[in-house]
Formats: structure tokens, sequence, C-alpha cells
């Protein structure tokens, strides 16, 4: 494994001081009878050294709240005391590196979200003893917790369940081990949805040490923090990579006064990283629908060079548990990489809005802000972000053309106006631009819909222009 730019020693530092905080933190009240992941502190970690004490948790419809130890001995004869169905398809949560021993508190969560859509098993993979401190150790016990896994499997596959009926949901490091219990079984695991995989040791690594599509039938991914804690190459069938894959919208601009400032508070530094399975959980409610658009690069992406999903038949992907994200061409491409944008928050769903453009030629550069807005403000108090800051477009004295893929919280059939300012007020500015049309559509193209177009207008320097559209969506 290609070791990279993590400094080992940074990390060591890290955990010893983030254990001091550690005590007390995430606890939360629970019934003597109901199971819980374990925590460690940095006091137990230096005593017993490295020990992975990988257990099981497993929580059904018939106890969503109340997780239960699962054990191997529990497999011996029979599993109906348990509350595991050999007949139902099986989630398996993998959670990743805790800098601070903590148990992660997301778990019951993201499997309540999971029961919630589907009526499966969820077994909760605990090894918060192996992933917790130096993150480079970490790394050596990743394999040797797949192997762990692998013999549950097994054991599970033998008591009928099929392997292609797991589904593994890995989170950050979590995402590789899955990838190696894939590997253990020569990608015959039904399913692996990695959650921001991590990047750390892993971006540089050969297929094998890392998730990859080989590792299960489908393998798909969610990007999050490409440039930080997670990978930023594709490792799935599909990588959805949410506003570009690195820095998310609502979570602080920079990292290093992010680290500065709000260090003890360990999930502000994460804020991009778990971003993924925020997005992922909202996504299993079924609220809207986060759909990816294929591309080869963020940038031809927001140039609105990629604007459907021809690549798929027509039906573009989603996030989410639909079989091969809704890919019904056969074979599924491999690696292919998805945009999409997103809101701040939950659910997080973004319309994309494509802006087309057409100026007479400029003899100076210019800039236009383009602010689309929606009749009804007072129902959208979701992800209203970019409501109103309008979208700055620099024009340029070679060009006459643009393309622009905005987000947008609402459909384009509730789009009611939109307005133009020649922004350029500095010197050596365009003073008048000529705008041939303007239009904007949705991405991708929703069928019935024509796009919405204004000619001819002159947009002068300071004033705004803007236009009403008339228009009712179709249910
Ligand atoms: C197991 O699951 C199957 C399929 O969903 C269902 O028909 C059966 O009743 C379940 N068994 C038990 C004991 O809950
Ligand atoms: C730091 C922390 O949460 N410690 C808890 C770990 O779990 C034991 C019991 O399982 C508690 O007693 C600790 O307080």
């Amino acid at each position: 494994m290609a070791h990279q730019t993590l400094r080992p020693e940074l990390l060591w530092l890290l955990a010893a001081f983030t254990s001091l905080l550690a005590a007390g933190a995430e606890e939360t009240p629970r019934g003597d009878e109901c199971a819980d992941l374990s925590n460690t502190t940095w006091q137990e970690y230096r005593q017993q050294r490295v020990r992975l004490q990988v257990q099981y948790l497993l929580l059904t419809r018939r106890n969503m709240d109340c997780a239960q130890m699962f054990h191997h001995q529990s497999l011996a004869d029979t599993l109906q005391p348990s509350g595991f169905n050999v007949s139902r398809p099986t989630k398996v949560i993998v959670h990743g590196y805790r800098a601070i021993g903590s148990r992660p508190s997301w778990v019951k969560q993201l499997a309540r979200a999971l029961l919630m859509a589907e009526d499966v098993n969820v077994v909760v993979v605990d090894w918060v003893y192996g992933a917790s401190f130096a993150y480079n150790l970490v790394v050596e016990n990743y394999k040797e917790v797949a192997l762990q896994i692998s013999v549950l499997i097994n054991q599970l596959n033998k008591h009928g369940c099929k392997l292609e009926s797991f589904h593994f949901v890995g989170v950050s490091l979590g995402a590789h081990v899955a990838g190696f219990v894939g590997t253990l079984f020569q990608g015959k695991i039904g399913r692996i949805t990695g959650l921001d995989p991590a990047g750390p040791m892993f971006k540089g690594a050969d297929t094998y040490d890392r998730l990859d599509a080989s590792d299960a039938q489908f393998v798909d991914a969610i990007h999050t923090d490409a440039d930080y804690f997670g990978i930023s190459i594709p490792v799935g069938h599909v990588d959805f990579f949410l506003n570009g894959g690195k820095d998310q919208t609502g979570c602080a601009r920079s990292r290093f006064a992010s680290i500065l400032v709000y260090f003890p508070v360990y999930g502000y530094v994460l804020c991009d990283h778990m971003r993924a399975l925020h997005v992922y959980m909202s996504a299993l409610s079924g609220s809207c629908a986060l759909t990816g658009i294929p591309c080869s690069s963020y940038e031809d992406f927001l140039k609105g060079r990629c604007v459907d999903c021809g690549v798929f038949g027509g039906a573009c992907p989603t996030i989410g548990l639909r079989p091969n994200s809704g890919i019904r061409v056969s074979p599924v491409p491999k690696e292919q990489k998805l945009f999409l944008l997103t809101t701040s928050s939950p659910p997080f769903c973004s319309r994309h809005i494509l802006l087309q453009l057409e100026v007479s030629a400029l003899e100076k550069s210019a800039e236009l802000e383009v602010t689309l807005t929606t009749e009804n403000q007072g129902t959208e108090n979701q992800g209203t972000e970019n409501q109103g800051t309008g979208h700055r477009l620099r024009l340029h004295t070679d060009t006459t053309l643009y393309r622009a893929v905005l987000p947008h919280p609402r459909p384009l059939c509730e789009i009611s106006s939109i307005r133009l300012q020649n922004t350029g007020a500095r010197f050596y500015r365009q003073a008048e631009i000529h705008v041939k049309s303007v239009c904007v559509s949705e991405v991708p193209p929703l069928r019935r819909e024509e796009p919405l177009c204004v000619n001819n207008i002159n947009v002068r320097r300071g004033a705004a222009w803007s236009h009403d559209f008339v228009q009712v969506c179709l249910s």
C-alpha cells in the first residue's frame, strides 16, 4: 500500500489531545437490555495495545431502537431467536476511523433509516477498539477486521443467506473494510456502498487493497471530501461527486481555520467528510431524488457540457437503495463519475438549472449576475442559500455563447422570474450588454418541458433587468 501524505506523529498528537475531550462524550442513556457499540479511552487503549475485539449488533424492524448483541454462538443452531431472518436481505454497517475512541453516534440513525426503507436485517460491525487512535495502525487493522467479518458472512451463508443478499454500507475507512470483505468473496457480495471512502493511504493503493468495482456485484460511492479525508478517484460502478466532491455547502471553507478555531468540535472538522453519510440517510427517506449526471469532470458539468443520461439509456442514477442505483443498461459501466449539486441541509436535493446565454460580441469583458426566483418564497425554507444571491457569469470578448449549470431549490416550472444585473461596475468593463437570448431549462431535461427564454435585452451597467414568467407546474 502506498503511504501518502499523512504524518503519523501528527495523528498521535491529535489522538492524545482529543482523548482528553473524549470522557463522557457521545454517551446517551440506554436501557440495560439494549446493546451498544463499544467505546474506549486512551488509557484502556494503551493498556491493551491493539486488540480488535470485533463484535456485531443486530437490528430489525422488531427492535429498531434496541440493538442486540449478535454473537457467533447465536449462529450455532438456529438464527430465529435472535430475530435474524435468513429469508430477508442483510445490510451490514461498517464504521471507520475513530480518532478519540468514542462510539460513532450516527450508527443508530443509519440503521433506522435502512429499516424504514426496507424490511431487512441490519448487522452493525463494531470495531471501535481496532479503529481508534493512530490512523496508520488502524489502517493495518482493517484487513484483519474484514477477515473476521468474512467468517460471520460464511456462517450466515451456510444458514441460507445468499451472498448477493448482503449489502455493505461502509463509512470512510469502513468502505475499504467492506471492499476487502468483497475481495475475499471474489465480488459475489450483492452490493457495497462507500460513503466518502477514506483517502489517506488509499488513493495510490492497488485495487486489491481498497474498495473498487470488482468487490461486489454493484458498488456505489458518494464523495464529499475528496481533497482531505476522502478518496478523489472513482472506486465503484458509479461514483457520486457531490458539489464536485470536495467542499460542501454549509461546511467551513478554510480547513486550516476550522482546525484552529473549532478543533475541539470534532464534527466541524469532519463536516465535508460526514456529509456523504447525512446525504445518504436523507436519500433513504425518499423525500426527494438525488440524481447524478455522468460527466468527465466537475468543470465540464458546471459549464453545461453534460446534461443528460444517454449513457444509461436515459435514466439517471440516483443515490439510495434502487438496484444498480436505477441503471438499467447492462453491463453497468465502471468508475462512472456522476455529478450533482446539493443544498446545505436535509433533504439536500437541489435542481440543476441550465442557463444558456447568447450575447452580441463584447468590446470589453463583463460580468453578469443571474438570479432566479420562485414566486412562493414562503414555502421555501429549505436550502434557499442559492436564492437571491445570484450566479456570477464572466463574459469575455472572444465568445458570445455561455452555458452554466446552477443549483436551484425548486423545479423549473416554479421559477417565476429571472433577473440580470450587469455587475461590471469597475473600470474597463462593458457598459451595456446586449443579450440576444437567455434561456433556462432543467438538467436532466424533463419531458414536455420547453426552456424558458427571453430574447433581445439590453442590460445597462448597474441597472438590473428582470422578467417574470407566467407558468404552472403540471402534476
Ligand atoms: C422471515 O421473512 C420472510 C420474508 O419476508 C417472512 O415471510 C417470514 O414470515 C419471516 N419469518 C419470521 C419468523 O419473521
Ligand atoms: C467515554 C465513554 O463513553 N465511556 C463509556 C464506555 O462504556 C462504558 C460502559 O459500556 C461506560 O461506563 C463508559 O462511561
